[in-house]
C-alpha cells in the first residue's frame, strides 16, 4: 500500500520518491495550502536553492542552530564555491526584502513558496517525517512596520494553519515553545503538534516572531511617514509533507489508507457487479453514474476491470483510502437504487437512484467531519493534566501528552524534561486550554510556585 504513495527504497538517506497516487494527494494538499495563502494576500515567489554561506551565517543564533545541518556545495565544475543548499530561506529572502521594501506603503510584505529545503538531520531520518530533502516545504516570510503588526501576522498564520489542518482532519495542540527549543533566530516560536497513533507527538507546523533579529543584520529598513528609517519586524512560518504523514497515520487503519474526501484523488469508486446477460445494462448504468457525479464536481473512478472480482476491488480501493464506494448490480438497476459503502466506518447505505448526487455529497461531507471529529476526540483523550512525577511518568509510558505545573523558570523546565525523560512542547495557547493553575508547586522545583501548565510528551 505505502509504496503506491511513496517509495522508501531510494538509495539516499532521508530522500524518498513520490509515486503517482502520492503526487495526486500531495497536489490536492498543496493547492489548498496555496488557496489559503492567496486568500490572505500572500504572494507566491520562488527563490534559488543556493545561499552564499556568509549570508546564512549573518544572524548569529540562526547559524548556531543550523551550522551542523548544512549541506555544502563546495565545487562547481572545476571551480571552488562557498554555497549551501538552503535549510530554510530567511537568509535568502532578507537581502531581497532589502531591495524591495522602500517605505511604509510597502508594508506589510508577505511572500511564500513551496519548495525543497535540505537539512543534514542529526536524528534518525524517517520517511515523510524526518527528511534530509524536505520536498514540500511551505515557508512564508513577512515584514512589518512594528512589533504589533508582526504579532497580528503571527495570529493570522496560526489561523491559516488551523484551517489547513482542519481541512485534512488532523487534530493539534498549539503551544508556545520554551526558550530552549525555539527556532534558531526567533524571539519566540508557536508550534502545532499532533499525537500519532503510537502516542508520540509530532511537530506539524511552526510560526515564528523574528523581531528585528534578521532585519538588523541584513539592514532591511523602511521610511516611516515621519521621514525616519526603521528596521522591519519579520515573521516566518512553515509546514511540510509531515502533514501528509500525519493525515495518513492518523486516519489509516489495518485495512490501509482512509483519506479525507477533501484531498482524496478519487472520492468515489464505482464497482459494477456483472452477471451473465446483464453486463451491458450494468455498464450503461455505471457510466451514467460516473457522468452525473463528474458533472457535479465529484472525483470519481469506475473500476470495470474484467480480470478482478468485485471483492478484490473492494479490498483494493479500501487499501487506497477511497472514501466512498458505489456498487451497481442488476438488482439495483431494477430497484432504482444505489448502494454506498463508507471507507471510514465500513457502513453501507442504500438510497433512491434519483438522490445519487445529493447523497454522495452529503456522505463526503460527513466523512470529512467524522474523520476530523474522531481524531480530535482521540487527541483530547490522550492529553491529561497531572501533578506528580509518578503519575506523569505512568501517563507518558502509556503514550500521549501530560500537562504539569511549571514555574516558568528555564532550569526547572529542563529538569522536568530530564525527570520525565521526555520533551517540553511548551505552554498551551489553544483557545479552549484552561490556564488556571491554582496553588501548585513547580514539578521539579518544589520551592517555586507554579505559574503555567507545561506540556510534555515523547516526540518524533
Ligand atoms: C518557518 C518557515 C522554519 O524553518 N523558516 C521558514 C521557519 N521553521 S522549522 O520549524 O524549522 O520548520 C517548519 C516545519 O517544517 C517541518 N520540518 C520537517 N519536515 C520533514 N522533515 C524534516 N527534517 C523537517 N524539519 C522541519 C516541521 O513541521 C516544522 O514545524
Amino acid at each position: 500500500m505505502e509504496t503506491e504513495v511513496y517509495d522508501y527504497r531510494y538509495p539516499v538517506k532521508g530522500a524518498y520518491v513520490w509515486r503517482p497516487y502520492g503526487v495526486k494527494i500531495r497536489r490536492l494538499v498543496e493547492s489548498y495550502i496555496r488557496f489559503v495563502h492567496d486568500e490572505t494576500n500572500h504572494q507566491e515567489v520562488l527563490f534559488p536553492v543556493f545561499i552564499p554561506y556568509e549570508f546564512l551565517a549573518k544572524e548569529s543564533e540562526h547559524i548556531r542552530g543550523f551550522e551542523s545541518e548544512v549541506f555544502w556545495v563546495s565545487k562547481g565544475g572545476a571551480g571552488e564555491e562557498r554555497l549551501v543548499l538552503r535549510p530554510t530561506s530567511e537568509t535568502a529572502i532578507m537581502p531581497m526584502f532589502k531591495l524591495w521594501i522602500k517605505d511604509h506603503t510597502d508594508l506589510p510584505f508577505k511572500v511564500y513558496q513551496i519548495v525543497s529545503v535540505f537539512r543534514a538531520e542529526t536524528k534518525a531520518t524517517r520517511p515523510m517525517i524526518r527528511l534530509r530533502e524536505i520536498s514540500m516545504f511551505k515557508e512564508a516570510h513577512t515584514a512589518h512596520a512594528n512589533r504589533e503588526d508582526a504579532e497580528r501576522q503571527v495570529k493570522e498564520a496560526v489561523e491559516i494553519y488551523r484551517k489547513i489542518l482542519d481541512y485534512l482532519g488532523i487534530p493539534y495542540l498549539i503551544s508556545q515553545r520554551p526558550e530552549w527549543d525555539k527556532f534558531a533566530g526567533a524571539v519566540y516560536t508557536i508550534a502545532f503538534d499532533t499525537v500519532m497513533p503510537d502516542g508520540k507527538t509530532m511537530q506539524i507546523g511552526t510560526v515564528h516572531y523574528l523581531g528585528t533579529n534578521f532585519s538588523r543584520v541584513f539592514d532591511v529598513k523602511y521610511l516611516t511617514p515621519n521621514g525616519d528609517w526603521e528596521y522591519v519586524h519579520t515573521t516566518s512560518y512553515g509546514i511540510s509533507e509531515r502533514v501528509i504523514a500525519a493525515m495518513i497515520a492518523i486516519h489509516g487503519d489495518d485495512k490501509g489508507l482512509a483519506l479525507p474526501p477533501n484531498v482524496a484523488p478519487i472520492q468515489v469508486v464505482v464497482v459494477p457487479i456483472m452477471y451473465k446477460g446483464s453486463e451491458e445494462a450494468v455498464l450503461r448504468e455505471t457510466k451514467a453514474i460516473q457522468e452525473e457525479l463528474t458533472a457535479s464536481g465529484v472525483r470519481v473512478k469506475v473500476d470495470d476491470r474484467i480480470d478482478r472480482t468485485p471483492g478484490w476491488k473492494y479490498n483494493y480501493w479500501e487499501m487506497m483510502g477511497v472514501p466512498l464506494r458505489i456498487e451497481i448490480g442488476p438488482r439495483d438497476i431494477e430497484n432504482r437504487q444505489v448502494v454506498f459503502a463508507r471507507r471510514d466506518t465500513l457502513e453501507k447505505y442504500v438510497t433512491p437512484r434519483d438522490e445519487l448526487v445529493e447523497t454522495t455529497k452529503e456522505l463526503l461531507r460527513r466523512i470529512n467531519d467524522d474523520l476530523r471529529e474522531s481524531s480530535w476526540s482521540l487527541l483530547r483523550s490522550m492529553t491529561t493534566k497531572v501533578t506528580t512525577i509518578e503519575e506523569a511518568r505512568r501517563r507518558l509510558n502509556e503514550g500521549g501528552v501530560v500537562e504539569v505545573p511549571w514555574s516558568g523558570d528555564n532550569n526547572c523546565g529542563m529538569t522536568i524534561q530530564q525527570l520525565l525523560d521526555a520533551d517540553a512542547l511548551g505552554v498551551p495557547l489553544d483557545e479552549d486550554a484552561s490556564r488556571d493553575i491554582g496553588d501548585l508547586r513547580d514539578l521539579a522545583c518544589s520551592d517555586k510556585q507554579a505559574n503555567y501548565w507545561l506540556r510534555i510528551s515523547r516526540r518524533y
